[in-house]
């Protein structure tokens, strides 16, 4: 049988990062990510910048916003703060456009991170550049030694999609990031929070997206897997 097909939008990593010979940016998507889709029963594929976008999404049944850069503060009508790190606009403006045409085409839709806070972007919300300006900042968010073990708690609100596929309400995540959630965007409700009310997952129709990392906690364990079955077996059905 052919399996729905999952379009991870692709992540930049531009030259000198990109350590290229030929002096190029790269296109890109960890293979945790891949690996993830594949093990939920998915057929990965990457969405690539390009003047038809609406051709792309067309190919897939449902889509993926992976982790990144932080998001140029101007498309949410902020000043940049010293504390916001690098961002590449034309990076943002292609993934808010596979965004806006996959809401056209009513696919499904998971965010992750990065991915998380662009959704949140693109249906109007807002985020804190970085997670210390908040008021409340008992957690520590960036704790990149453990990028596949839990560091922090998140509490999750009983009968929203995300529960459903935990089955708790209190589960232990990964946290890699330093920006967060301030306003929550048109369509989206929030799902998830720390202890100290910092937003961790918002869902919509059809969406829902997480500010922790399943798909490096996947490689250690099946307990976050739901969360991509979720996107593969929504794939299935819309079509
Ligand atoms: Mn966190």
């Amino acid at each position: 049988m052919k399996k729905p097909v999952i379009g991870l939008v692709a992540a930049l990593l531009p030259y000198p990062e990109s350590d290229s010979a030929f002096h190029c940016d790269r296109q890109y998507a960890n293979d945790t990510y891949c690996q993830s889709i594949v093990r939920a029963g998915g057929n990965p594929i990457l969405i690539l910048p390009t003047e038809d976008i609406s051709g792309s999404v067309s190919l897939v049944d449902g889509l993926l916003f992976m982790g990144g850069h932080d998001i140029d503060p101007s498309l949410y009508n902020e000043e940049r703060s010293e504390l916001c790190k690098k961002s590449v606009l034309s990076e943002d403006r292609f993934q808010l456009d596979v965004f806006y045409e996959a809401q056209r085409q009513k696919k499904p839709i998971l965010g992750i991170c990065r991915g998380h806070q662009l959704i949140n972007i693109a249906l109007g919300g807002t985020l804190y550049q970085d997670y210390r300006l908040r008021k409340e900042t008992e957690v520590d968010h960036l704790v990149e030694s453990q990028y596949d073990l839990a560091s922090h708690e998140i509490i999750i609100r009983e009968g929203s999609t995300l529960h459903s596929l935990m089955g708790r309400t209190k589960v232990g995540v990964n946290s890699l990031h330093h920006q967060t959630v301030k306003t929550v965007g048109k369509g989206l409700e929030v799902t998830a929070w720390t202890e100290d009310g910092s937003i961790e997952a918002l869902e919509g129709k059809d969406i829902l997206t997480v500010q922790f990392h399943p798909e490096s906690m996947v490689a250690r364990s099946d307990e976050m897997l739901p969360l991509f079955t979720w996107l593969v077996e929504k794939s299935t059905s819309s079509r």
